[in-house]
């Protein structure tokens, strides 16, 4: 079947991409008839109207659809709901139990609107403008819209040289090009993190920012796209939208025009706000793929007490299973007696265990392997497009079924799996899961012919020597419903899912869509085909796995980190950027990364596997890494099976980079776990760029080489390969040097010299105060009894500053107790008000007051005198140091007389 199914996609392909190369010539698509509105009905808050195909059809990509239907809601002041369907035809849209719809405010309306929606009706275009100013942000005006069963098209002009940042998920930089760039939408396992590829996730959102405002618009649509940003027609930039199914579901974000944080927390308001994480899994985490038996692992937790290098979780990859399928262990190589003394040894020790699960699920009929059998009898696979029997991959262990997310029992099945296998009693007491290959991934298309992907699936480890467990073990109380609910399927009988008319630019091996994947006729439960939910794989995936998770430990909050996201996955888990290679393009680029992640997305626990996944690193690319790794807020050391050993302790400047920068990471974890509380409060980013801070400063509107972790902490990492200097740039602020707190005036670049391969930049921007922990430790748990200490760092402006401090047990998803405090200075005042419900334990050692003129004559605290020996002022930084040595549960106020 492989070799004439492979013909027809590659003939297909190549069809599709001259029908493309040809129709998609804006003059072609931009001649189309477009709609006529009519039949408006306009009740304040929402408006309604049929939209009719204005002039001879062009059918571009399958037949035009003559009558649509409009809807326009007014949702809150900063949010316009605009979503135009096919009412005659039941076409697919994102389920509401994968993303449920944000809710309106019922007082919403024009009136009160920063947004306003406007149309022309013949013919019909629509724009976005600002109530103010009358600013148009987005106006589909001379192009017309394209609707048709397999193609959908949108076009807005922008200015020239527009600011966009998004659209994730993309290698490429955090302002994104402008010229013949396409970004396209298709989930893939993308080894090497090609630039101007489609990746592992989707993220369907764009910001732009502008000098006088930054707007966002989002595209609730999981089907493939590709949306292409070009400045190539002389009218500016423009933005097109060509999507190959679904419908149009836009979301018009007002944002702001003075904080672009704001348009942050409004997207939250739609995907949702991101989960908050364990405070221990903000602790580096050690992990290859490579690791050859329990010994080796056990090693390398040694090693890493033995260098004095904070380890918190100890990881191992697929190496660990028995022929590399999941919930199994290796009888030789990982015996599950070892591997729960690794466990025990490390919770002894404060110390946590993460493993690996994969979707693909060994296809063996009668081999007695459970979690296949169990699955088998639930019926939880994935099925072919016939929808009676499973759809099969080729992924680590060989021939795989993929579990379905979307069936009724798929939750059920997944807990039993992870009480199973996971239990701490008789199985492996993981702290925490790593989910890869969901996007989901497949070596080729089965069966396999490609001899690349043929030589993968025989490159197995040595097979299993001791018996199986009973295959006919009974877990599921009733028997499960056999019931698909395909009456509200979408009707796909007369589309070509294989090879659409429009062919996005997917570079999974020959370009098909069901290249290297699921084929797009693989069918759910639900009978929704993956022609519509490819992009969900991996999100679905993900909430089914922290809902496992949650299942194993309830009531404490859970870490998943997943390959494969979607727009609202960060509301349960984490990411890390997928696999490069370990070269110094790959460490710069992993900073835009993270932003688009932890600044537009919501998935805010983010990392890239630092010192590099593939190829080989060196000791001072590694000890850079370990330094700009310490501020990601997932920090992990992750290498492939055939890169050489990269754990820290392996060279001496990279062991002394790496104690540096966690100590400076470990100080700053309360700092990034209250980050990490707002942004679940209000959705509020927990890393920025640097315009977020400076929206007016049009040279900080490019920069990805330099961000700020959490709102306050500025990192500045040398980029270039071996150099000791940088070029940063410092806006218009004071920036005060983490360390010395001696503070640099901000407006213009800066050449530092001499960073030596120990040290990175990192600085305190004016007007906040930090609460830091006195010194980093070897646990977060250790770290959770050390003291803390104030920095008051006051703004160039007006010399204030203020900063929070949110703590609570770092486990509970509802803590019993917590304690918020807030910090407020201004002319030698430090006012310390909160609420102390849980007890930090700990005192308050000292405040230092950054760029202070000269020695007050006293000091108070709480107008009491501090006595003069505990206040110390050095000259030359203008850093005043008061210890206090105050037990941190009550509020308190230092004043500078
Ligand atoms: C498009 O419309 C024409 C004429 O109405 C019809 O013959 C043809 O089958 C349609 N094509 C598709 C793909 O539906
Ligand atoms: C709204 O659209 C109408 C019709 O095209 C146009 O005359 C008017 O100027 C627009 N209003 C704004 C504020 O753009
Ligand atoms: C745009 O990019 C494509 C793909 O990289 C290339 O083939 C094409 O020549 C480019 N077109 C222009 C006008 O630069
Ligand atoms: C369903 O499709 C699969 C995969 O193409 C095939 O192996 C199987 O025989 C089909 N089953 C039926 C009942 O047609
Ligand atoms: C590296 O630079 C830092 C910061 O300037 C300094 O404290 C440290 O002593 C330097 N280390 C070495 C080995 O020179
Ligand atoms: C902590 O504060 C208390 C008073 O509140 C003091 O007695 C104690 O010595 C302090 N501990 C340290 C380590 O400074
Ligand atoms: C951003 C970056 O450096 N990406 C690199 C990752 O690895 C691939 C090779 O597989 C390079 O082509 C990319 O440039």
């Amino acid at each position: 079947m492989y070799p004439r199914a492979a013909l027809k996609f590659a003939l297909l392909a190549q069809l599709a991409s001259l029908a493309s190369a040809t129709y998609s010539d804006p003059k072609v698509l931009d001649a189309c008839p477009g709609y006529q509105a009519k039949n408006v009905f306009n009740y304040g808050h929402k408006l309604t109207a049929d939209l009719v195909l204005g002039g001879t059809a062009c059918n571009v990509f399958g037949n035009d659809t003559e009558k649509l239907k409009l809807e326009v809601t007014y949702e809150n002041k900063d949010r316009i709901h605009v979503k135009i369907t096919d009412p005659a035809t039941n076409r697919y849209e994102v389920p509401e139990e994968v993303l449920s719809r944000p809710k309106a405010d019922l007082s919403a309306g024009p009136q009160t609107s920063n947004i306003l929606f406007n149309y022309t009706a013949s013919p019909f275009s629509f724009s976005v403008y600002r109530a103010k100013t009358h600013e148009v942000l987005f106006s589909t005006a001379s192009h017309p819209i394209i609707f048709e069963p397999q193609y959908l098209r949108v076009k807005t002009n922008l200015p020239a040289n527009a600011n966009i940042y998004g659209l994730g998920e993309h290698s490429d930089s955090f302002r994104l090009p402008t010229h013949n760039y396409t970004r396209t939408m298709w989930s893939r396992d993308a080894y090497g993190l090609p630039q101007g590829q489609n990746l592992y996730g989707n993220h369907p959102i764009y910001f732009e920012h502008r000098t006088t405002g930054t707007h966002g618009v989002f595209l609730l649509n999981s089907n493939g796209m590709d949306i292409k940003l070009d400045d190539t027609e002389g009218t500016g930039t423009t933005l097109e939208y060509n999507v190959i199914g679904g419908v149009l579901d836009f979301y018009f974000l007002a944002g702001s025009e003075s904080d672009p944080t704001e348009l942050v927390r409004q997207y939250a308001d739609v995907v949702g706000t991101p989960a908050e994480v364990p405070y221990w899994s903000f602790g580096f985490h050690q992990c290859r793929f490579g690791y050859a038996n329990y010994i080796d692992v056990s090693q390398v937790i040694t090693n890493y007490a033995a260098a004095g290098i904070p380890l918190e979780t100890m990881w191992t990859d697929i190496d660990y299973m028995d022929r590399r399928r999941v919930f199994t262990v290796d009888p030789q190589y990982f015996p599950l007696n070892r591997v729960r003394e690794i466990v025990d040894y490390l919770h002894a020790h404060d110390q946590k265990y993460i493993l690996m699960t994969d979707p693909a699920i060994a296809y063996a009929p009668g081999e007695g392997y459970g979690t296949f059998d169990r699955g088998t009898a639930a019926d939880v696979w994935l099925k072919a497009a016939n929808g009676s029997s499973p759809f099969l991959g080729a992924v680590w262990p060989g021939v795989t079924v993929f579990p379905d997310w979307f069936h009724p029992m798929a939750q059920t099945f997944w807990n039993n799996e992870f009480n199973l296998f996971y239990n701490p009693v008789s199985g492996i007491d993981i702290d925490g899961v790593w989910i890869d290959m969901n996007e989901p991934a497949s070596f080729c298309n089965y069966p396999c012919t490609d001899p690349f992907a043929q030589a993968r699936q025989q490159n197995l480890p040595p097979p299993r020597t001791s018996s199986p467990p009973d295959p006919n073990t009974p877990i599921f109380g009733e028997a499960p419903p056999s019931v698909r609910k395909r009456a509200s399927a979408p009707d796909h009988s007369k589309d070509n899912v294989q090879s659409p008319p429009y062919a996005i630019a997917n570079h999974a091996g020959s370009g098909a869509l069901s290249d290297r994947t699921a084929y797009t006729d693989a069918r759910h439960a639900n009978g929704l085909i993956e022609y519509d939910t490819h992009n969900l794989y991996g999100h679905m995936m993900s909430t089914t796995t922290q809902g496992a998770m949650a299942a194993r430990r309830p009531g404490l909050k859970t870490l998943v980190i997943t390959r494969s996201t979607f727009a609202g996955s960060g509301a349960k888990v984490g990411k890390w950027l997928g696999d490069n290679l370990s070269t110094w393009s790959q460490y710069k680029s992993s900073i835009a990364g993270i932003l688009g992640m932890a600044g537009i997305y919501q998935v805010p626990m983010v990392g890239a596997d630092i010192c590099g996944f593939g190829g080989n690193t060196n000791e001072n690319m590694c000890a850079r890494w370990a330094m700009l790794g310490a501020f990601y807020p997932f920090m992990r050391n992750h290498a492939d099976l055939s890169a050489i050993s990269q754990e820290f302790y392996r060279w001496p400047t990279t062991a002394q980079a790496a104690r540096n920068a966690l100590d400076t990471r470990y100080r700053l974890l309360d700092y990034l776990y209250t980050a990490f509380h707002q942004a679940k409060k209000d959705g509020s980013p927990v890393l920025r760029p640097l315009w977020y801070a400076f929206p007016k400063d049009t040279n900080t509107f490019a920069i990805d080489s330099q961000f700020f972790f959490g709102p306050s902490v500025l990192i500045s990492p040398v980029i270039d390969a071996d150099s000791t200097s940088v070029d940063v740039y410092y806006p218009h602020e004071l920036f005060y040097d983490f360390h010395t707190l001696a503070p640099t005036t901000g407006g213009s670049s800066v050449h530092l010299t001499n960073v030596n391969f120990t040290s990175i930049p990192v600085s305190i921007m004016g007007g906040a105060v930090l609460p830091l922990r006195t010194q980093g430790q070897y646990t977060t748990t250790a770290l959770r009894k050390t003291d803390f200490e104030l920095v008051v760092a006051p703004s160039l402006a007006d010399g204030r500053a203020h900063g929070s401090l949110y703590l609570d047990d770092g486990v509970s998803v509802v803590p019993l107790m917590h304690t918020s405090v807030s910090f407020a200075y201004e002319k030698g005042r430090l006012n310390v008000q909160g609420w102390y419900g849980y007890a930090t334990g700990v005192n308050v050692s000292r405040v230092r007051f950054a760029n202070t003129k000269s020695a007050p004559k006293s000091v108070t605290l709480n107008g009491k005198t501090v006595a003069a020996n505990k206040v110390a002022f050095d000259s030359s930084t203008g850093v005043l140091d008061v210890t206090l040595g105050i037990s941190f549960k009550s509020s308190f106020v230092v004043e500078l007389h």
